[in-house]
């Protein structure tokens, strides 16, 4: 399986995960998004990260690409095999992406992308106030949902990698979860970030 987009977008580390976590062997091409590469755009219809290459079956969309390959790799499963579990699984995925990346990313931005990559400043106070007014509550809400290592059904799935993946974007802007304000939160970042099968993702090229 070819897998397109730069590990350092949350979302193509969520496929990285997956596909590491089920031994599914790949090879990883780090495009940015809209790329012109004429391989990746046929895989990608929108030029969007992540997008796979399945011996002719391609596939964009995190999400889609991880129900794929949890139906071609069924072991160990990432998606609770019960009605409310898989729900839930798909609600963290979904919020993931669409809740927590999304204002993580103004941070990633100000902190990381704009003075590293761009060289040129980051705006620290926007930055401050993603973290005090957007995404304090959403430490918040994870910090009411984390009961043991796994965010749903005792066992690691896709939800804990869809929200997990973000968080490491918040450490390259070198902003760490407050272990005193959201201790459960802190804990499971850590442990989660700490599963080899991240730690292979985290280490893909990201160019
Ligand atoms: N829902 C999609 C989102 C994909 C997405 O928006 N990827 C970003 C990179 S993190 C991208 O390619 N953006 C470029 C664009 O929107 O043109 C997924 O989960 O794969």
């Amino acid at each position: 399986m070819i897998v397109y987009g730069s590990s350092i977008s949350p979302v193509v580390r969520k496929v990285l995960v997956a596909l590491n976590e089920k031994g599914i062997r790949y090879e990883h091409r780090p495009v940015a998004p809209q790329a012109e590469d004429a391989e990746f755009r046929a895989a990608s219809a929108m030029g969007k990260i992540p997008a796979i290459d399945h011996d002719g079956f391609r596939l964009a969309d995190s999400s889609a690409i991880l129900d794929y390959v949890e139906h071609l790799s069924p072991q160990p499963a990432l998606i609770p095999a019960d009605a409310q579990g898989a729900a839930r699984a798909r609600w963290f995925d979904k919020f993931g992406e669409v809740e927590l990346d999304r204002k993580l990313s103004v941070v990633f931005l100000e902190r990381f992308l704009k003075p590293r990559l761009f060289k040129v400043p980051g705006d620290d106070a926007l930055a401050q106030q993603a973290l005090d007014t957007h995404l304090a509550p959403l430490f918040d809400y994870l910090e009411s949902q984390i009961s043991g290592p796994f965010l749903v059904s005792g066992a690691f799935g896709i939800g804990d990698i869809a929200v997990a993946a973000p968080f490491h974007n918040l450490r390259l802007a070198q902003v760490e979860v407050d272990a005193a304000r959201w201790p459960k939160l802190a804990g499971w970042v850590a442990l989660t970030l700490d599963r080899p099968a991240f730690v292979t993702a985290i280490a893909a090229p990201a160019w």
